[in-house]
Formats: C-alpha cells, sequence, structure tokens
C-alpha cells in the first residue's frame, strides 16, 4: 500500500475487503492530477481508453454492449424489513444478500488493483458535506470520481483516526488470472450485478458493472439513496434536483431547484441561456440538491457534485451551447463516436452526418448504417467550473435558498406546458403523481410512461410513501418560506408528432412566468389540475408561435386527465397504510374538481 491510513474504520476495512477480494496491490489516492494523469496514461497504454486529437486531455471510453446504463432491476434497498424498503424498491434481506454478494466478492480483484478513494459529496469541510470512501478495482472510476466528487488525501486529515465516513465498495467482478489478457471494459454478467444499499448502515455494496450510475457511488448511490435515508431521519432533503440561479433585468435573484426524470433535460435546463433580454442564468448543479432548513427559516441548496455525468446525445450548441463550452478539454466521454480526426460525435451533436465514424461498438459507421453511431446513453464526464455559466455561490457551504421547485417529466399528451400548485399540500401532491415516458438511462423498455414521484422512482432509499409524508412534514417546517410549486411539460408533441414548445433557451418564457407568480405581479387561472398561466401572461416576445399551437400546449382536457385516475389510483394503492392520508384527500379533491 502506497500510504499509510491512520482512521482505524478506515485501515480495518481496508484490510477485511483486501483479504476478500485479493487484489494483487493497494492503493490510496490522493486526487491529485498527477494522479489522474498516470492513470488515464495507463489506460490508453492497455487499450481502454482513446486519447481525442482534437480536445486536450480528453478520452474516449467504449464499454461492453451489455453494460451501458442504470440497472434498476438489480438495485436493492435492503433494509431489515421489506416494508422499510417499500413498493417502488427491489428488496432483498440484508443477511442474505451479503452471504450472496460475498461470495462473489471472494477474489473478484485477483490480478487487479485496489484502489481506495476518499472523497467529500460538498465542499471538503462544510458541515453539509459527508465523507464517503469507495474501493474499487476499476481506473475508469478512479479518474470519474476524481471529476465527479472531491477527492483528496485532506479528506482523509479531515476523518483523523476516528472519524465517520460512508462506506462504498465497488467491483467490476472480473478477476484476472496470471497470464490471462484484460478486456477493453471488462464487467460481469447481468444476472451477477447488484447494486446493493443498506441505508441503515450507511453502506454501499456494488459488484459487476462499470457504468457511471452504478459503480460512481458517490452519486446515485450515496448522495441519493444512502442521503435520502439520512435525510428523513435528520431533517432535511436529498433529491434528483437540478439547481439554477435566475437573475431578472433588475437584478434580482431566485433560486430554483428542479426535478425531471433522467435524460429528461435536467442538464440543458440548468445551464440555458435565457432567450429573454436582460435575464440571466447560472447553474449550480444539474443532477442532485442537498436541502436543509436554514436559520432564516429557509430552504437552501447545495449541489454535492462537483462534476457532471450528463447525456451526450442530443448535446449540440443549438441546445445547450453552455455544456458544448464545458467538455471541449478535459473531459471524459463513454460510448461516444469516435472521428476519423480524433473527436467525439454523438446523434444530434451536428447538423450534418459525419461520413465515417467508428460507432460506440468499435465498427464502422457511415450515414447509411441503421444502427445509432453513439449510444442513446452515451455520457461526457466534465467538472463543474468548467463550465462558463457556473454560478460564483455554486460551492458556497450555506448554500442558495430555493424560492421555486419545478417539478415534471417527458408526456407527448395530456400535461400543459406549466401550471402551478395550489399549495404546498397539492405541489406534494403533483410531485407524488409525476409521470414520465421511460429512456435509455435506465436498461429497460423506452417510451412507456410510468409513475416517477419526484423523479425518484430509481432513487429513494426508503419507503416512498414516508418519503411523501416527509415532504409534507417539510411544508409545515417551512411555513410561508416554502418555496412555491409548480409542474412543466416541455414535451407536448400536436397531432403530427411535432414538438409545440421550442425548449432549451426559450424555457426562460416559463421561468419568468414562475417568478412573476412568486412576487405576485401576475394572477393565475384555476383550472382542475392547477393554476394556469392568465392569457397573454407568458411573455412569448419574439417568438414565431401561433395562438392554436399554444391553445394546444397549454389545453387542459378534462376527458383526458379523468382516464389518469385509475393509474394514479393503482400507483397510490401500493403504499397501503404508508400513504399520508393527506395525499389520499387530494386525490379525492382532484376527481371532484375534474367532475
Ligand atoms: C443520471 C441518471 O445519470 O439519472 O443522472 O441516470
Ligand atoms: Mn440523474
Amino acid at each position: 500500500m502506497n500510504s499509510t491510513v491512520k482512521n482505524k474504520k478506515l485501515s480495518d476495512w481496508i484490510t477485511e475487503v483486501a483479504g476478500m477480494c485479493q487484489p494483487d496491490s493497494i492503493y490510496v489516492c490522493d486526487g491529485s492530477r498527477e494522479e489522474y494523469d498516470g492513470m488515464v496514461e495507463k489506460l490508453v497504454l492497455s487499450g481502454s481508453a482513446i486519447p481525442l486529437k482534437k480536445r486536450p486531455r480528453s478520452y474516449l471510453f467504449l464499454s461492453d454492449p451489455s453494460d451501458v446504463a442504470r440497472v434498476e432491476d438489480r438495485t436493492f434497498i435492503s433494509t431489515s424489513s421489506q416494508a422499510e424498503a417499500g413498493p417502488t424498491n427491489n428488496w432483498l434481506d440484508p443477511a442474505a444478500l451479503k452471504e450472496t454478494m460475498k461470495s462473489l466478492y471472494r477474489g473478484c480483484m485477483k490480478g487487479r488493483t485496489m484502489y481506495v478513494i476518499p472523497f467529500s459529496m460538498g465542499p471538503i469541510g462544510s458541515p453539509i458535506s459527508k465523507i464517503g470512501v469507495e474501493i474499487t478495482d476499476s481506473p475508469y472510476v478512479v479518474v470519474n470520481m476524481h471529476i465527479m466528487t472531491r477527492v483528496s488525501s485532506s479528506v482523509l486529515e479531515i476523518l483523523g483516526t476516528d472519524g465517520d465516513f460512508i462506506p462504498c465498495l465497488h467491483s467490476i467482478g472480473a478477476p484476472l488470472e496470471k497470464g490471462q489478457k484484460d478486456v477493453q471494459w471488462p464487467c460481469a454478467p447481468m444476472e451477477s450485478k447488484y447494486i446493493s444499499h443498506f441505508p441503515e448502515e450507511n453502506l454501499i455494496w456494488s459488484y459487476g458493472s462499470g457504468y457511471g450510475g452504478n459503480a460512481l457511488l458517490g452519486k446515485k448511490c450515496l448522495a441519493l439513496r444512502i442521503a435520502s435515508a439520512m435525510a428523513r431521519r435528520e431533517g432535511w432533503l436529498a433529491e434528483h434536483m437540478l439547481i439554477l440561479r435566475l437573475t431578472d433585468p433588475d437584478g434580482k435573484q431566485y433560486h430554483i431547484a428542479a426535478a425531471f426524470p433522467s435524460a429528461c433535460g435536467k442538464t440543458n435546463l440548468a445551464m440555458m441561456q435565457p432567450s429573454l433580454k436582460g435575464w440571466k442564468c447560472e447553474c449550480i448543479g444539474d443532477d442532485i440538491a442537498w436541502m436543509k432548513i436554514a436559520s432564516d427559516g429557509r430552504l437552501h441548496a447545495i449541489n454535492p457534485e462537483s462534476g457532471f455525468f450528463g447525456v451526450a446525445p442530443g448535446t449540440s450548441y443549438d441546445t445547450n451551447p453552455m455544456a458544448m463550452d464545458t467538455i471541449r478539454e478535459n473531459a471524459i466521454f463513454t460510448n461516444c463516436a469516435l472521428t476519423d480526426d480524433g473527436d467525439v460525435w454523438w446523434e444530434g451533436m451536428t447538423g450534418d452526418l459525419p461520413s465515417h465514424l467508428i460507432d460506440w461498438k468499435g465498427r464502422d459507421w457511415t450515414p447509411e448504417s441503421k444502427a445509432d453511431a453513439a449510444h442513446p446513453n452515451a455520457r461526457f464526464t466534465a467538472a463543474a467550473s468548467q463550465c462558463p455559466v457556473i454560478c460564483k455561490d455554486w460551492e458556497n457551504p450555506d448554500g442558495v435558498p430555493i424560492d421555486i421547485f419545478i417539478f415534471g417529466g417527458r408526456r407527448g399528451s395530456v400535461v400543459p406546458l406549466v401550471y402551478e400548485a395550489f399549495s404546498w399540500e397539492h405541489g406534494v401532491f403533483l410531485g407524488a403523481t409525476a409521470a414520465s415516458e421511460t429512456t435509455s438511462a435506465n436498461i429497460g423498455a423506452i417510451g412507456n410512461l410510468r409513475r416517477d414521484p419526484f423523479a425518484m422512482k430509481p432513487f429513494c432509499g426508503y419507503n416512498m410513501g414516508d418519503y411523501f409524508q416527509h415532504w409534507l412534514d417539510m411544508g409545515e417546517r417551512l411555513g410561508s418560506k416554502a418555496p412555491r410549486i409548480f409542474y412543466v411539460n416541455w414535451f407536448r408533441k400536436n397531432q403530427d408528432g411535432k414538438f409545440l414548445w421550442p425548449g432549451f433557451s426559450d424555457n426562460s418564457r416559463v421561468l419568468k412566468w414562475m417568478c412573476e407568480r412568486v412576487d405576485n405581479k401576475t394572477g393565475a387561472r384555476k383550472s382542475p389540475i392547477g393554476l394556469l398561466p392568465l392569457e397573454g401572461a407568458l411573455d412569448l416576445s419574439c417568438l414565431s408561435m401561433g395562438s392554436e399551437d399554444m391553445r394546444e400546449l397549454m389545453s387542459v382536457d378534462t376527458a383526458e386527465w379523468k382516464a389518469e385516475i385509475p393509474d394514479i389510483e393503482a400507483h397510490f394503492a401500493m403504499f397501503g397504510k404508508r400513504l399520508p392520508q393527506r395525499l389520499r384527500k387530494q386525490l379525492k379533491d382532484f376527481s371532484e374538481r375534474l367532475g
């Protein structure tokens, strides 16, 4: 081992894991640039990383075709009783799951180095931050963790001899026998992949996958699944939300946190550049928000991550120029296509198609090819500090005070562009019943409608019925200082299947209306689903949009909404007695409003 670890819990854990996994060597990471450079150099030499001539210090990785997304079916919340994990999570008995996984972990790092990664979620040393240590046998994980979290030996200093941390164990599950040649992306078959969480012990065990969401354990596993369970115990919120600062032409700031399911545009909204003159938008985070009630009685949010692990396809200078600038250098790309001149490419990146590429499976690709050149869930990893519109307060340990919550999803029909909740309780009902068409961020069918409450279905580390109650309780505590709640749908289509709303920078028009609502500058129209903008209240200046399209985009068809009720009832029925009475009442009131 290259370093002495002074923390007793950590050194005992390293010894225990090394005894079980039997790596050839152990390396404790210090988070330095030299470490990162050395690691990518090795990855290039081994053929796992392709250096990109066109982008300084940037690399492309191509995964095994089976290891391209999160695996919700293989993700477990292992609490002492199944009722604690609730109906939206896969559950296995902790003792049995640990036995199964220990037999997989036994000898699983043979022929490999075991890396010990001390990291902080949130600024190092801040009272709101949490320390984790990930043990992994994947150098790809190490370099990505360097970007996505704060990896540093100062984390070990803070731990001292007896400080506590969240242990995150990861193995790709591909030991090497003596003399066995490694493959480009080693991983285990689907049926032996396990992404396991033990929230009662603040413990994470992941096996078999190298894909970001399954392997970079600070992100979904720690900052959402484990943190959400901690947040409930401790009275705060850990949410699947972007955070942005919007500044109006008079310099007044508004902070917005928005929850959309995976691959539904959080990164695009977080970095959006308003099309409205005089308005400014700055990014604080694109995926996760930790929020606590501060001494001013308001909810303050921090982004616990330090980088973006964004969906590449669809990202372009038209849709998200700030993301494109963020990834010009010092970036890692996964499952994108490779151009002949040494750059990456993905569907939607440029208007013109390249005449030849190497696709994400390593095959020749031309515009005639039937398959996508990049995997639909291809990703970029880049430091948040590289984003040209990163907010100067993005690392402020006090966080930013949230004015507005937005929920939403991808709905081709039924749901209008924007509406506001009648109250906090109604807003919790909107979050609890949020539905979206599924995307390629998870292995499984794409385009099916599913209820994804608060965009947290894959990420809530405890019973979702209790989570709803936790949100109601937070509302009680916040009282009149609670953020206002809105619901949006950027994805409504017309009869011909065309998107009705231009989206992207024009979403600023919708955000402006929300700010005006917060400041009581504009009224609203009551409808059965919530409060709608008054005729003409959305600023559509310089937007060529027909009034017929606008009417369709904002229309609320009572019959279509009535047709949703049985699905909401079935969704709520899953939670049995754990469904808060107040949400039951919200559903009853909603049905009555629909008539
Ligand atoms: C992500 C996801 O990677 O939600 O952020 O899948
Ligand atoms: Mn996400």
